[in-house]
């Protein structure tokens, strides 16, 4: 009778920091899904809707502790953390008649339900089918092509990072302007400079276009190789489910908690390389924090010498960076925003080292 108010609590009452002090139920209490129609507001109905009755709602010690040693359905979101942090796009390519390059994507924006914790549901906007969209890679010098299609319900587009003409940017009121539902268009320019990029919807209101899940890392490979190196990358993000402009779920590559539940297999001596870029929304900043080593870091990824040896680096929205350091034992060292509530929302992960 003295606390059973949660059937008439309304949503935008279970803030993230209600979430990190323990006292909130985390199906029960309406944040299950984004989508509107599918959203769960009691906790019985909830809980039996997500298939979450075993699980213990309340996050012990605070944060979303209980959703860990359970994974998400990937096949139904279409992506896995697992495969995505390796998996790079590099499109199709050909030489044109000047000898050059060109290189060329097809990308689509669409709208598709994800599970981004187990039995919580957010409805995202996607490229490609899949959050982040694919990590496009290119090489310095190539000309690159890009035809959008908007196969979602709202105008969409893509900007891209780097330096490119003005009616290629993405935005409203320049080229193409915004790509209205079913249409397309056509993005074309050079692929400069080297260094680590990102792409995202840019139609107003910017800050919900990106949270909803547009965005992705763009790599452009220098002429002059860099070292050899099990390459990965993050794209660091969260997710406001419950519509009050603060996030209540943080991750590297979208799924909270995917590598601590199935750490990344790393080998002892190998140069680790991360492409680390943050989209993080909502948030000021964001941060990447190495346990056990240190890396080099090198800004935006434009510059062959590392600016830092460090173990923590912070980032704004849109910045990125590339990381590089080889672990000299093997053994399980977590990474993690330094930011304690980020963390605990979702934003850890393990390193496995064998060897
Ligand atoms: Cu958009």
């Amino acid at each position: 009778m003295r606390t059973e108010q949660t059937e008439d609590k309304p949503t935008h009452n279970l803030t993230r920091r209600r979430l990190l002090l323990g006292a909130a139920p985390l199906v029960g209490a309406g944040i299950a899904s984004a989508a509107g129609a599918s959203v769960q507001t009691a906790p019985g109905r909830a809980a039996e809707h997500a298939g979450a009755g075993k699980m213990a709602t309340h996050g012990a010690g605070g944060g979303h502790a209980a959703l860990r040693g359970r994974e998400v359905d990937h096949r139904a979101n279409n992506f896995d953390p697992h495969a995505l942090v390796r998996d790079f796009d590099y499109g199709k390519t050909r030489r044109l008649a000047s000898g050059r390059v060109l290189r060329e994507w097809e990308l689509f924006a669409t709208e598709q339900e994800i599970e981004i914790a187990p039995g919580i549901k957010f409805a995202a906007w996607s490229y490609n089918g899949r959050v982040p969209g694919p990590t496009l890679r290119a090489r310095e010098g190539e000309r690159l092509r890009i035809t959008f299609r908007n196969a979602s319900r709202h105008p969409h587009t893509i900007h891209f990072h780097g330096i490119h003409p003005a009616e290629m940017d993405g935005v409203p009121g320049a080229g193409d302007g915004q790509i209205p539902p079913g249409g397309s268009t056509v993005y074309e320019f050079d692929a400069l400079p080297a260094g680590l990029h990102l792409y995202h919807c840019h139609v107003r209101p910017l800050a919900e276009h990106i949270a909803k899940g547009l965005y992705g890392a763009f790599i452009i490979d220098p002429k002059q190789e860099r070292a050899e190196a099990d390459e990965l990358v993050m794209v660091l993000n969260g997710f406001d489910t419950n519509f009050d402009r603060a996030n209540e779920f943080y991750a590297a590559n979208t799924i909270p908690f995917a590598y601590m539940d199935r750490p990344i297999q790393v080998k002892r001596n190998e140069l680790i390389r991360i492409y680390l870029v943050n989209v993080l929304e909502y948030d000021l900043i964001n941060s990447f924090h190495l346990h056990g080593n240190l890396f080099e870091y090198y800004p935006t990824g434009t510059m062959r010498a590392p600016t830092e040896f460090t173990d923590v680096i912070t980032q704004c929205q849109g910045q990125r960076g590339v990381l590089e350091w080889r672990f000299p034992t093997p053994g399980k060292f977590m990474f993690h925003a330094h930011q304690s509530e980020f963390t605990e929302l979702g934003w850890q992960g393990f390193f496995e080292v064998s060897g």
